[in-house]
């Protein structure tokens, strides 16, 4: 199972979040990413706490024949498409696709897998834990309710499914 975070706190050259985030998909699928779940979308606070607008997150699984360089190259090239700007790390951002995981995979060069800060994050654990709910942690050897037993209960108090899925 290969794992794409999506995310977005400012409108794209397409429209807000919600449009941006539908057709980032759409372009995964055509350039040959078979979309095989996805979460429901959720509102989440910027992390870390900031004066930012809140982030619309969903997480897919889907899957790809691409080797994780070059999948990453793609979805970096779908960023640039909807207008992504690259700015300081953790910058408002119209698009953000994240290589989560890639089958168990570990990998210690770029892109990193799994994610190196995705344990971290509510706002990729919990739309995750919806589409894969027994999805284990290579590297941790966690499974995922373990991850998400350890955030902070702030954290997940700060993420939730929005209204209109
Ligand atoms: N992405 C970040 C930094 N902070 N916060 C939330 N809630 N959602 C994100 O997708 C996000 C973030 C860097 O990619
Ligand atoms: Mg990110
Ligand atoms: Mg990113």
């Amino acid at each position: 199972m290969i794992l794409i975070a999506l995310g977005a706190n400012l409108p794209s050259n397409v429209g807000p979040p919600r449009t941006t985030l539908e057709y980032a998909l759409r372009s995964l699928a055509q350039e040959g990413g078979e979309i095989v779940a996805r979460s429901r979308f959720y509102r989440s606070l910027p992390v870390p706490k900031s004066d930012q607008p809140d982030y619309l997150n969903a997480v897919v699984a889907i899957k790809c024949v691409l080797d994780p360089p070059t999948l990453l190259g793609q979805l970096s090239a779908i960023e640039t498409h909807f207008g992504r700007r690259r700015g300081e790390p953790n910058a408002a951002r119209s698009l953000d696709l994240d290589l989560i995981a890639y089958d168990d995979v570990i990998r210690d060069a770029a892109p990193i897998l799994p994610h190196p800060r995705m344990h971290e994050r509510a706002f990729v654990l919990l739309p995750l834990a919806e589409i894969a709910p027994d999805w284990f942690h290579p590297r941790l050897r966690l499974p995922i309710a373990a991850l998400i037993q350890a955030l902070p209960p702030s954290a997940r108090a700060d993420c939730g499914p929005v209204a209109d899925n």
